[in-house]
C-alpha cells in the first residue's frame, strides 16, 4: 500500500465533514501515554524480586521475562521504537537499582539515580508508585490501614519517601512526576467494624501529604478498588473513600478501568470527577469478569474512555497510564498492543468534528446526531494511524509484529 496516498484521501474524507487530520495527529503527539515498566517482568521488580502478592496475580509463563534492570530497559528501549510517543514510563519504588541492601521505608532519590539518567537518554518522563504489597509487612493484608502502628508507620514512611522520589525526578527531568497511591488493604472475610480501617487510613494519607511539594514537580493521585484475590468482602479504599478525600484535599483521583463493578465503566466518570478533582489519572487495563489486567485492546470502552477525555477538553487535566500484566504471550507485543490501541482511541476521538455533533445535540437534532455518529465509525482511522506511525519511522501495522519477533528470537528467548 502507498500510505502517503492512502492519507491523502483519507484527508479529503475527513475535510469532507469538517475534519484536519493534521491538526488532529499534532494533538495526539502532545499526549503523553504513561508506559507501565511492570508488564516486563510480572510485577516483580529488583529489591525483592518476588511475585507479586496483595490481590493482584499475574498468570501465565511466557518465557523471556526481564530479570534486572538492564534488561528491563532494553525491552522498554525495543518499545520505544516501535510506538509513536511522547511517552513516560512509570515506575514502582520495588525497580529501585541499588546494590544496596535498602528497604521501601528506606528509599531515597539516589537509588533511582541510573533512572534518571536512562530517562533523559531517551527523552522520557518518569511516573512513580509507592509499591505497598509483595512485602513481608504487607503480609497481614493491611498497610496504610493497618491497625498495627507499626506496621502503618512503616508504609507511611515508605509513601513519605516515595514522594521525595517524584520531586526529584520532577525536578531532573523537567517533567511532572504523577505519583500514585494503591494499597491492597482489606478483609477476605465480612469485618465486623468497616469504619475503623478507613479512619486510621485517612490519618496515614494526612500524614503522608502534610509536606507541600511543588505541583510542578509531583502530582500526587489516590486510586479505589473494589476488591481483589484474597480480599473479596471489604477494601478499604473504596471508591468513596478516595473520591472523598481527593475532593477534600484537592489531590488526584486515579480511575482503573477494572477496578468497578464487570457493568461499570470509567468514561462516564471522567466528567463527573473533574469538576471536583483536580486532576486525574487514569489505569487504563482491561477486565474480563474481574480485574485480570488483561491487555488493552481496541475495545468500545477504550474508544468511550478517549472521546471523554478529548471532546470535553478534559485530556489537559488527566494522565493516561496503561496497567495490566499478562504474563502469557510475549511480553514486548503485550505492551505495543496496548499502547497503540490507546493511541487509536484517542486518534479516533480527535477525529471527530466536534463543534458540528454539538450543534446538533445543542438544537435537539438527535437524528441528525445519531447520523453522525454513525458515519465516524465507518471513517478510515486506520489509514491516519498508520501514516502516522510510517511519518514517526515506527513500523506500520503488523510490520511490528515481524520486529517483535525478530527481537524475540535475538533476545528475550535467549534468556533464562
Ligand atoms: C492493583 C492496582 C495497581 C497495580 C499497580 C501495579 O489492582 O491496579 O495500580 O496494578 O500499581
Ligand atoms: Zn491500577
Amino acid at each position: 500500500m502507498d500510505i502517503e496516498k492512502a492519507y491523502a484521501e483519507a484527508k479529503a474524507a475527513y475535510a469532507e465533514i469538517g475534519v484536519d487530520t493534521d491538526l488532529a495527529l499534532k494533538k495526539l503527539a502532545q499526549i503523553p501515554l504513561s508506559i507501565h515498566c511492570w508488564q516486563g517482568d510480572d510485577v516483580r521488580g529488583f529489591l525483592f524480586n518476588e511475585a507479586a502478592s496483595g490481590g493482584i496475580q499475574t498468570t501465565g509463563n511466557y518465557p523471556g521475562r526481564a530479570r534486572n534492570v538492564e534488561e528491563l530497559r532494553k525491552d522498554l528501549e525495543e518499545v520505544l521504537t516501535l510506538v509513536p510517543g511522547p511517552y513516560k514510563v512509570n515506575l514502582h519504588a520495588i525497580y529501585a537499582d541499588t546494590d544496596e541492601k535498602v528497604d521501601l521505608d528506606q528509599l531515597e532519590p539516589k537509588h533511582f539515580k541510573t533512572w534518571v539518567d536512562w530517562a533523559k537518554k531517551n527523552h522520557v518522563g518518569l511516573d512513580f508508585n509507592p509499591t505497598c504489597f509483595s512485602h513481608p509487612k504487607a503480609a497481614s493484608g493491611f498497610t496504610l490501614s493497618s491497625a498495627d502502628d507499626e506496621v502503618r508507620n512503616f508504609w507511611i514512611e515508605h509513601c513519605i519517601r516515595s514522594r521525595k522520589i517524584a520531586e526529584y525526578f520532577g525536578k531532573e527531568l523537567g517533567k511532572t512526576c504523577v505519583t500514585n497511591f494503591w494499597i491492597p488493604d482489606g478483609y477476605k472475610d465480612i469485618p465486623y467494624d468497616r469504619l475503623a480501617p478507613r479512619k486510621r487510613l485517612m490519618d496515614s494519607l494526612d500524614q503522608i501529604f502534610k509536606e507541600k511539594i511543588d505541583k510542578k514537580y509531583d502530582i500526587d493521585c489516590v486510586e479505589s478498588k473494589l476488591f481483589g484475590i484474597g480480599v473479596e468482602s471489604y477494601t478499604t479504599g473504596s471508591n468513596e473513600f478516595y473520591m472523598g478525600y481527593a475532593v477534600s484535599r484537592q489531590i488526584g483521583l486515579t480511575l482503573d478501568s477494572g477496578h468497578f463493578h464487570p457493568t461499570e465503566v470509567i468514561s462516564d466518570k471522567i466528567p463527573s470527577v473533574l469538576l471536583y478533582v483536580p486532576h486525574l489519572l487514569l489505569h487504563v487495563s482491561r477486565p474480563v469478569r474481574w480485574d485480570s489486567d488483561h491487555v488493552v485492546i481496541f475495545t468500545d470502552e477504550l474508544n468511550e474512555i478517549a472521546r471523554s477525555l478529548i471532546r470535553t477538553g478534559l485530556i489537559d487535566k488527566t494522565s493516561i497510564g496503561l496497567d495490566y500484566f499478562d504474563a502469557s504471550i510475549n511480553r514486548i507485543a503485550a505492551w505495543v498492543v496496548g499502547l497503540r490501541s490507546t493511541l487509536l482511541a484517542l486518534l479516533k476521538a480527535e477525529l471527530e468534528p466536534k463543534e458540528k455533533i454539538a450543534k446538533l445535540e445543542l438544537q435537539g437534532d438527535y437524528a441528525g446526531r445519531m447520523m453522525y455518529m454513525e458515519r465516524l465509525k465507518q471513517m478510515p482511522y486506520g489509514i491516519v494511524f498508520d501514516y502516522y506511525c510510517y511519518k514517526n519511522q515506527k513500523k506500520v501495522g503488523l510490520e511490528a509484529m515481524d520486529e517483535i519477533r525478530r527481537y524475540e528470537k535475538e533476545v528475550t528467548a535467549k534468556r533464562g
